[in-house]
């Protein structure tokens, strides 16, 4: 299962980690309708819970639903349950990461995979937050999704947020430094 994917860890500055030290993370790359979003996630165990540190470069521009064509941003953000980035259909990406991680069969809202919604600054978004739905050993093996519009928390199964932009896979990566 562990392996070492040789990728540069960058956020290193606001953790504890020391040089090479293994973090549970996803290397985030955008899809077919929006191949400049780059970014990483990163799920780090703290006392209850976990802390999802997200970094995300190049998101596209915030629109508002106009001429039939929907909102986008701020982004919705999720864990989906399979282990595949696979971008497959180029106009409805990542449909292979299956639905939102939902081990305790909750209604979308409540999901275990329900992340707050990400805010772009220009294209660049940060965001930090604490859960204790799962350590982070629990998510490896998942994938972490963004979203075109935002997540309404309450639309059936997946808060109609839309398209698929930016796809990662979770799983033990090296800190460089
Ligand atoms: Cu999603």
């Amino acid at each position: 299962m562990m392996y070492h994917s040789g990728y540069y860890y960058a956020q290193s500055a606001n953790n504890r980690r020391i040089n090479n030290r293994e973090v549970i993370a996803a290397l985030v790359k955008g899809g077919p309708l929006a191949p400049q979003i780059n970014g990483m996630v990163t799920f780090e165990s703290v006392p209850g819970g976990t802390k999802v540190t997200a970094a995300i470069y190049g998101l596209p521009p915030y629109s508002p639903a106009q001429n039939g064509e929907a909102q986008i941003g701020p982004f919705g953000f999720h864990l989906h349950e399979n282990g595949s980035c696979e971008a497959g259909n180029p106009e409805a990406p990542f449909e292979a990461a299956g639905q939102h991680w939902n081990p305790d069969n909750q209604p979308h809202g409540n999901h275990a995979g329900d992340f707050p919604v990400l805010f772009s600054n220009d294209g660049f978004s940060r965001m930090c937050f604490f859960t204790n739905r799962f350590q982070p050993e629990d998510v490896i093996g998942k994938t972490v999704i963004i979203h075109q519009s935002p997540d309404d928390y309450r639309t059936q199964p997946a808060g109609d947020s839309g398209k698929r932009l930016a796809c990662g896979l979770i799983d033990y990566m090296e800190a460089m430094y």
